[in-house]
Order: C-alpha cells, then sequence, then structure tokens
C-alpha cells in the first residue's frame, strides 16, 4: 500500500472510530422514560408474544431500555392458561415472566376473571348447560389458585377482575354475574390473597371517568374493604381518543378513587389519532364494533402535521395530568410499545392505520417522549413520591 493511501485509511478508521464513540455517548446519554419517571410512578408497557419470545428485536430494546414495568397484552388470559379444563399452558407466562426478572421489570398479571377471552368450557358442563354457581366458585377457586401459586413472589400484582361494571354503574351481564351474582369479584379477590398474600391486587376496567361506573366503582372499593378485602388500586385502562374524555372527568375520576382509599394506575394507555364512530363512550367494550368505512380510515399514508402536533399536544395534557397526580398514580402503562402492533388498528373497525403509541412504525421514539421526559424533569424537584 502506498503511503498516502495508508495515511487516508488510518485517518478513515480514527474518524469511524470516533464517530462510533460520539453516537455511544449519545446513546448512553440521551435520558430514558423510566429514568426520567422513576420519582414519579412505573412506566410500563404491554407485550406481545413476539416481544415475549425476542423475535421482535427492536421492540425489546425500546421495552429494556424505556420501560420499569411489564404486562401480557394476551397470554396471561384464562383462554390461553387454561384452554382446556384442569390443563394449563404456561409456556409463554414462564417466559413473559422470565423477561421481566431478567430485566428488573415490575411484572403485572393480566387477568385472572374476564367475561371475555375466557375458555367456553369455564360456564358449561359436558351438557352444554350452564354450570351450577358451586361449580362455577370452584373453577374461579382452581383458576385463580393455580396461576397466582406458579409465580408467588414474582408477579407483583394481579388484576382480579376486569371489567365488570358498565358505563352506567350496573353490573355487567356476564355468565360469571348470571351464574354467581354480584359475589363473584368478592370471591375472586379472597381466592387472589389466599394464593400469594404479598401480591397486591387490583379491579380493572375501561371508561372509569363515567360517572356511573366511577361511582359504582367507589362503592365496590368500600364494599370489598368493609368485608376486610385487600385491594391496593384501581386500574384505569386508558383507551382515549382526540375528544374523549375530557380531563377534568378524568381527574374527578383519580380523585374519586384516590378517596376510597386505593391507588391508580393507568393501566392500558393508547390515544387513537382516528376518528370515532360513537361519541364519547368508546372505551374497550370487545363487542362494540363497526363495519369499516374508507372515510374512517383517513391517514394511511401518515399523520398530517397538524394532528400529530394535537396528538402530542393532548398525550402531553394526560401526562402533565399523571405527573400531577403521581403521588396517588403507581404506574402507567402503555397498551403496546409500537403503532404497528396496536390493537387500535383493529379496533372499534378493523383494518385502519392508527397512531396510538409512543414510538412510531420505524420503531422512533415520537416527540412525545422527549416532551414526557422534559415534564418528568421539570416536575423532579416539586413532587416527592412515597411509592
Ligand atoms: O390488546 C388485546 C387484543 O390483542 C385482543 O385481541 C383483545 C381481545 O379482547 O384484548 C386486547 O386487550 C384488552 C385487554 O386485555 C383488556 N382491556 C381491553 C383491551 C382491548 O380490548
Amino acid at each position: 500500500m502506498k503511503p498516502l493511501t495508508l495515511c487516508l485509511c488510518i485517518c478513515l478508521a480514527f474518524t469511524l472510530l470516533d464517530c462510533s464513540q460520539t453516537k455511544k455517548e449519545v446513546e448512553v446519554k440521551e435520558p430514558s422514560l423510566k429514568e426520567a419517571l422513576k420519582d414519579k410512578f412505573l412506566i410500563g408497557t404491554a407485550l406481545n408474544l413476539n416481544q415475549i419470545w425476542g423475535k421482535d428485536t427492536l421492540a425489546v430494546n425500546i421495552v429494556k431500555r424505556q420501560f420499569s414495568a411489564i404486562v401480557a397484552e394476551n397470554c396471561m388470559k384464562s383462554m390461553y392458561l387454561q384452554p382446556k379444563e384442569g390443563e394449563f399452558y404456561f409456556n409463554d407466562a414462564d417466559r413473559f415472566v422470565d423477561f421481566g426478572e431478567q430485566n428488573g421489570l415490575f411484572i403485572t398479571g393480566h387477568t385472572l376473571i374476564w367475561h371475555s377471552q375466557a375458555p367456553g368450557w369455564f360456564f358449561t358442563d359436558d351438557k352444554g348447560k350452564d354450570v351450577s354457581k358451586k361449580v362455577l366458585i370452584e373453577r374461579i377457586k382452581n383458576h385463580i389458585t393455580t396461576v397466582i401459586s406458579r409465580y408467588k413472589g414474582r408477579i407483583k400484582g394481579w388484576d382480579v377482575v376486569n371489567e365488570a361494571i358498565l358505563d352506567d354503574g350496573s353490573w355487567r351481564d356476564s355468565k360469571f354475574y348470571q351464574i354467581i351474582g354480584e359475589d363473584f369479584i368478592p370471591l375472586a379477590f379472597r381466592f387472589a390473597h389466599e394464593a400469594d398474600p404479598d401480591a397486591e391486587l387490583y379491579y380493572n376496567d375501561y371508561n372509569e371517568w363515567h360517572a356511573g361506573k366511577r361511582d359504582a366503582i367507589v362503592k365496590l372499593i368500600k364494599s370489598l374493604k368493609d368485608s376486610g378485602l385487600r385491594i391496593d388500586a384501581v386500574g384505569m385502562q386508558g383507551h382515549i381518543g382526540m375528544d374523549y374524555p375530557n380531563l377534568e372527568e378524568y381527574k374527578a375520576a383519580i380523585d374519586a378513587y384516590v378517596s376510597a382509599g386505593v391507588k391508580v394506575m393507568i393501566t392500558e394507555l393508547d390515544l387513537s389519532a382516528l376518528p370515532s364512530p360513537r361519541q364519547k363512550n368508546i372505551g374497550a367494550n370487545v363487542s362494540d364494533t363497526a363495519a369499516y368505512r374508507q372515510e374512517m380510515n383517513p391517514y394511511t399514508g401518515g399523520l398530517p402535521d397538524s394532528v400529530a402536533t394535537a396528538w402530542t399536544q393532548r398525550m402531553g395534557d394526560f401526562f402533565n395530568l399523571f405527573i400531577a397526580n403521581s403521588e396517588h398514580i403507581k404506574r402507567v402503562t402503555l397498551w403496546g410499545v409500537m403503532d404497528a402492533d396496536s390493537w387500535k388498528n383493529d379496533y372499534p373497525m378493523p383494518g385502519r392505520t392508527d397512531y396510538a403509541l409512543l414510538f412510531d412504525r420505524e420503531y422512533k421514539a415520537k416527540q412525545i417522549v422527549k416532551e414526557i421526559i422534559e415534564k418528568a424533569n421539570a416536575n423532579s424537584d416539586t413532587t416527592t413520591n412515597s411509592k
């Protein structure tokens, strides 16, 4: 090699080395959500199977870097954990819990008793008829005891009952309710506590800012407490839209739950950027779907700047609320890592392109991530957290 070429090669090598060092430093120095929010609340995400099994490495890197808590999006629901009576399938859930422990993440179990994604056998006998109250209570007990005991001391908190109350405050007419009556809730909390007395226990629901539902949940919390049962927090699913709910309603609900003597967790946060087929009560009722309409899917080629700005502003307003109330909020969990994986692409209307989460379809952090970090840092001298 000629001396000039050699010299050029060495210079290039140093330049490349220098660049990669600078990049490394930038990566190391860039603050993360979990660091910025560590004195406020846990910041979590739901994991899907590709993430749990390490296939989606880009998402896994985001989870490790940005989040301090995880929940399984689907694999711990009863239809997956106990597809046939007495036959449990724990492979995915085991892997999920291992992942959480290996990465020092707070692990929540979701969800023990839910009308949706429950296996059909749970409620019926071998002739297809509804089982008796006694049999259903036995099945609930067996499911809860088996699942919680397996992860005793490792899963720190459980969504014990999910979505048992409707927006107007009446009981959901689920099989649990039809066969057992409202007692299925205290029973589930009792069985959960007996299986792991140290685990935190939660009631989780959507639209909990609706006054009717809010008041019914407050009543439920009080009655559980009056019966000497453990309930640590209410999980407020945060399936929100650009025009619902308003921040005052949401704040009033947080205050109501806190006054009833529990912590609050924002458990399934996503903000749909799309128009909603119904007003104000979209929530997450799995059966409230609408047929696809082209005009309801306006942003297939990307969000226009004005909508992206409004989205960032609105998500930022919610994080301002969470940070201002962090004394009472234990955890804020996003319902997924990046936009392409969000269930909102198919709910309430299938086949749309939504932009509901903090990371975009290229796995890039959206502007809001930087803003949340700034908000947390700006607030860090003013709030102390006892959690
Ligand atoms: O995000 C979940 C989606 O992948 C499933 O198809 C759906 C089935 O009902 O459940 C979704 O998660 C739900 C969560 O477990 C409970 N609250 C409402 C969520 C959205 O339906």
